[in-house]
């Protein structure tokens, strides 16, 4: 259904890496429509009559992948609104795909990414993030168990997604690991020499 001259990048990393933070930069900059999977999750889950709210909010707490249909159906409508009210066709999909399942059906069913920016960052880091914004926050995940659940589905459930678009040569790998500065100044030298 995707219209032409839309162009997807999916953004990926650990919890925390700090995916929404430099999207929000991005947004300002580069006229992108930011879209979070998670974001559009916790809203669904919060909406009163969603069939999908215990669903969504059990699979968050537990730090696991709610089941695709329902996250693609978020992000397919939000694309949608997007592009009719705003009209922007460039979009950065935070936070997603985080499984292969995700991966092969988006791209055959909505639109094929054009490339994954992926942020790396140690897991001490990124504990210490999301501990320091757990205090303020009010997330159901930010918590030393939901983290370490989210830690395990990261490494063996959504790795894989970030393995698999390397080998295509379709990852831009950013060093997380700086101030949200240093790391926007890496981002915006990456995106510089893919073209962007
Ligand atoms: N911060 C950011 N950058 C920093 C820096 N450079 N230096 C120091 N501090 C930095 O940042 C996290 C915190 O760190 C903030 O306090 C920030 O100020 C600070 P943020 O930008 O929010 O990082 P982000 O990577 O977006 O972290 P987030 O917690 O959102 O990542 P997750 O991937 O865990 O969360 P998400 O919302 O994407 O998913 C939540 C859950 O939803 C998943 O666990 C899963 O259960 C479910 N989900 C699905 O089931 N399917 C999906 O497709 C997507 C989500
Ligand atoms: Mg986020």
């Amino acid at each position: 259904w995707t219209p032409p001259g839309v162009t997807v990048i999916f953004v990926l990393g650990g919890p925390g890496a700090g995916k929404g933070t430099q999207c929000a930069r991005l947004v300002s900059e580069y006229g992108f429509a930011h879209l979070s999977a998670g974001d559009l999750l916790r809203e669904e889950q919060d909406r009163p009559g969603s069939q999908f709210g215990d669903l969504i909010r059990e699979n968050i707490k537990n730090g696991v992948i709610v089941p695709m249909e329902v996250t693609i159906a978020l992000l397919e409508a939000a694309m949608g609104r997007v592009m009719e009210g705003e009209g922007k066709r460039k979009f950065l999909i935070d936070g997603f795909p985080r499984k292969m399942d995700q991966a092969l059906k988006f791209e055959e069913a909505v639109c094929p990414s054009a490339f994954t920016l992926f942020f790396d960052c140690p897991e001490d880091i990124l504990l210490e993030r999301l501990m320091k914004r757990g205090q303020t926050s009010g997330r159901s995940d930010d918590n030393a168990e939901s983290i370490r659940k989210r830690f395990k589905t990261f490494v063996e459930t959504s790795m894989p997604v970030v393995d698999f678009y390397e080998k295509q040569g379709k990852v831009v790998k950013i060093e997380a690991t700086g101030s949200p500065d240093e790391v926007y100044e890496t981002v915006k030298e990456r995106l510089r020499e893919r073209g962007v």
